[in-house]
């Protein structure tokens, strides 16, 4: 990896450049993860790399509705085993859920290098190596699917995900969880609750957000269900996008 120095202006966007091109390097991600992640990029310099108010209020939401389903699932693509590995298994361990391996760019040896990692790391129920279920509707490798893990879950945390698997698992009935810079990506528009910021910001929030309100009540988990909105989250990140640029 490039050494990056810390006083560097754009040190966190480079560093995560750095580990999406060391992930490839190693076998987790694929090449074309790189491109998904300078798309990232773009949009994180839209949103003024932070997280916004309405990244915010949806990460809580998000945090409300995992402590609220039955059987959470998370999904781990290749560009978030690279970004995020330790905090996937942090954020299973927070929920007692299961990390399952799912592909878009599948080979068998790539997802038992993610599901490898995720064991050193210490995750405890790993799927996605054995898939046994098929999600209906879609015509990729994506489609394939593991009873007890994201086939049968009730919400679904689907990161950096394609806009057909999250029109699919809706339609199973299944609730999700998007996180994508992009508001205008078909995820983003479709999802149950939409997170609208870089994944290395929103999922250290969402278990803190979820290790807040472990310690809430019912009543009050259903409260912010209750009232959160995600059309106008989403429409709230597109102002927060116009006002970086109205500021120049
Ligand atoms: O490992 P695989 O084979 O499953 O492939 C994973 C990628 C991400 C390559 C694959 O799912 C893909 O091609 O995704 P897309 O269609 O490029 O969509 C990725 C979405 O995630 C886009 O809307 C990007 O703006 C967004 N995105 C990219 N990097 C980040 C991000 N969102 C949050 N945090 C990021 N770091």
């Amino acid at each position: 990896m490039t050494e990056i120095p810390k006083t560097h202006p754009r040190y966190l966007s480079l560093v995560a450049r750095e580990k999406v091109a060391a992930g490839v390097a190693k076998g987790f991600t694929s090449t074309q993860g790189l491109i998904a992640q300078g798309r990232g990029e773009a949009f994180d310099y839209l949103i003024g790399e932070r997280t916004t108010p309405s990244a915010a209020e949806a990460t809580r939401a998000a945090a409300a509705m995992l402590l609220h389903s039955r059987r959470p699932a998370i999904s781990v693509n290749g560009n978030v085993a690279a970004l995020m590995a330790e905090e996937m298994v942090a954020l299973a361990k927070a929920l007692n859920a299961p990390l399952e391996v799912n592909l878009f760019h599948r080979s068998e040896e790539r997802v038992g290098r993610i599901a490898d990692l995720l064991r050193f790391l210490g995750a405890e129920h790993v799927l996605g190596e054995r898939p046994d279920a098929i999600v209906p509707g879609l015509d990729h490798a994506r489609a394939k699917a593991t009873s007890g893990g994201i086939y049968d879950a009730d919400v679904v945390l689907i990161p950096l995900e394609d806009g057909d698997r999250c029109e699919a698992l809706l339609a199973m009935g299944k609730k999700t969880i998007a996180i994508d810079l992009n508001p205008l990506s078909r995820t983003a528009v479709k999802a149950t609750i939409s997170i609208v910021d870089n994944v290395t910001r929103a999922l250290p929030n969402l278990i803190a957000a979820i290790e807040e309100l472990k310690r809430s009540s019912e009543g009050e988990i259903e409260e912010i269900l209750a009232s959160y909105d995600n059309r106008a989250a989403l429409r709230m990140s597109l102002e927060e996008i116009k006002s970086t640029l109205s500021r120049g």
